[in-house]
């Protein structure tokens, strides 16, 4: 059984649980909070969150685990057979992780937090996103799903990015920088939001930023 740690705040930590709904995985949750105890190191090499533990021990980075749980567990795949087209899907992945949503990250303390990000840091990181939203948009297919006609694990990493990406410039710049470059992202959302495993995720996720913010 596979046991999966962290909570369910973090976006990494939502796309590796959503994969686990999806593919119909049986795991349990452990709540885990970030941290530099020694137990947690253990555990997970940098104290992150999420990291999954194993028979055969214990694994962290979100998108290791998703290719581990895709080898391991290849019924209901999530990812093309064609090693093309599948490479294309992780170029989705990699895209929206690293041109947007890590440049996104350095304003989610102010966003959510109640810290505070400098205004050379807000207007660096704008810049950033709108390379990075352009790049993805240059890439996505939308057809109706991210990487065409089958969803797949890129449809929930960039579904779940999205959610803390828009809020982010909503709340930073008074302006949804991803509805700016993807103007039919509403219904792509929707799509999106028919899956149970999304709606589990959504409703867990709400709980527990209600809890965290209290
Ligand atoms: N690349 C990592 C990112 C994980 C990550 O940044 N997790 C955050 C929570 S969303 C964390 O543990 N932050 C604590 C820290 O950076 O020390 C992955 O894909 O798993």
């Amino acid at each position: 059984m596979i046991n999966l740690c962290g909570f369910a705040v973090s976006n990494y930590y939502n796309k590796t649980k959503l994969v686990l709904l999806e593919k119909g995985i049986a795991f349990t949750e452990e709540q885990v909070f970030p941290s530099q105890d020694e137990a947690l190191l253990k555990r997970s090499p940098l104290g992150k969150i999420p990291f999954i533990e194993t028979e055969n021990g214990c694994l962290s980075e979100s998108q290791v685990i998703l290719e581990y749980l895709e080898e391991t567990y290849p019924e209901t795949p999530l990812y093309p057979a064609n090693s093309f087209e599948r490479a294309k899907c992780r170029e989705l992945i990699h895209h929206t992780e690293l041109n947007i949503e890590l440049h996104a990250r350095r304003l989610y303390k102010e966003a959510f937090f109640g810290g505070s990000a400098s205004d050379d840091t807000k207007n660096e990181v704008k810049e950033l996103l709108e390379k990075g939203l352009k790049g993805l948009a240059r890439l996505a297919k939308f057809s109706p799903y991210i990487a065409g006609d089958t969803y797949t694990a890129a449809d929930g990493v960039v579904w779940l990015h999205f959610f803390m990406v828009s809020a982010t410039c909503q709340k930073i710049y008074g302006t949804d920088l991803v509805a700016a470059h993807f103007p039919d992202i509403a219904a792509y959302k929707q799509l999106i939001e028919t899956r149970p495993a999304a709606q589990k995720v959504a409703a867990d996720r709400a709980a527990a930023m209600a809890a965290f913010l209290k």
